[in-house]
């Protein structure tokens, strides 16, 4: 029997539904999702199987100008996860064609290319009519020599089964890299971190979403099989803090049961979930805050 392993880095634009595809393909949600840009902020690994060939999709922040040191962490761990793959597949949306940031990437993409293969995968092609995507995908392939471009809805799944089989067919003979039934590599603690932040930045409006970290503090087994999860949210201001509570907690609370609710699911089992807001003015200039997002702190320099 031939097996066939390796990773593939899912890149785009913040928004392009990398994250959306990554869980598709994986069956799971291990990466979060939200209609908000640059939602995920480190790499994050999601293991499908497509007959003998295990595929490592690696979901990557967004790629945009970065302003913060933050931002240019996440932004280095996206090309670091491309250049690290055997395969990249770029995601543009549809309905966008080649914006600025699209351009900027092709740019950045020609370096990452030299002994990779690329491809192009057009995603939300059901916000557009048909006819439309044609001309895209010549634009695109006249900028670049893409080893092949797909048509695809990774949130309604058009499009997937065919990407999924070509991938499998692309990568190299090897041994699995995974165990057959894990599907992801992203530490417990993390996972529930990143929940958290996804209901946060649902329900949180503006900038606000970007101003705030979540981590798991403490992770403790119950005898009954249930588990104490404390969290932290910590934010840059005084006012953040109080929006984060919100009128009498409500919102922390409604936060915290939607992340709750999820983590139950995810998990199979009771969880009781602490969440505490605290300020904390220099986060986003804290070697330790990166360190467990799991992002690289000079990477932000
Ligand atoms: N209509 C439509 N929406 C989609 C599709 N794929 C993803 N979306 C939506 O696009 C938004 C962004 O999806 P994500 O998967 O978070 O995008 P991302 O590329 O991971 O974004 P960042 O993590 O911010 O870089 C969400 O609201 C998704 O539901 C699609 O095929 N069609
Ligand atoms: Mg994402």
């Amino acid at each position: 029997m031939t097996t066939r392993a390796g990773f593939v880095a899912l890149i785009g634009e913040p928004n392009a539904g990398k994250s959306t595809l990554l869980n598709r393909m994986v069956g799971a949600k291990v990466s979060i999702v939200t209609h908000k840009v640059q939602t995920t902020r480190t790499r994050i690994r999601g293991v499908a199987m497509e007959g003998e060939a295990q595929i490592v999709f690696v979901d990557t922040p967004g790629l945009f100008q970065p302003r913060r040191r933050l931002d240019r962490a996440m932004v280095a761990a996206a090309w670091g996860g491309a250049a690290d793959a055997d395969i990249v597949v770029l995601m543009v949306e549809a309905h966008r064609g080649i914006t600025e940031g699209v351009e900027r990437i092709l740019e950045g993409l020609t370096e990452i290319a030299k002994g990779r293969t690329v491809a192009l995968a057009i995603n939300k092609i059901d916000r557009v009519p048909a006819e439309k995507l044609l001309g895209l995908s010549e634009a695109l392939n006249a900028r670049f020599g893409f080893a092949r471009t797909f048509m695809i809805s990774a949130e309604r799944g058009h499009g997937v089964d065919d990407l999924r089989k070509w991938l499998a067919a692309e990568l190299p003979e090897s041994p699995w890299l995974y165990p057959e039934d894990q599907i992801a590599d992203l530490p417990m603690r993390m996972i529930a971190a990143e929940i958290t932040r996804e209901k946060l930045t649902l329900r949180l409006h503006q900038e606000l979403p970007y101003q705030l970290t979540v981590e798991t503090e403490n992770w403790e087994e119950r005898k009954d099989g249930s588990a104490r999860i404390d969290q932290v949210i910590y934010v840059m201001r005084d006012g953040h803090k109080g929006i984060v509570l919100g009128k009498r907690g409500e919102t922390v609370k409604a936060v915290g049961q939607a992340a709750r609710a999820e983590l139950e699911e995810f998990l199979d089992r009771k969880i009781h979930l602490f969440l505490q807001v605290k300020v904390r003015p220099n986060w986003l200039e804290e070697a330790e805050r990166y360190s467990e997002m799991g992002l690289d702190f000079k990477d932000g320099n």
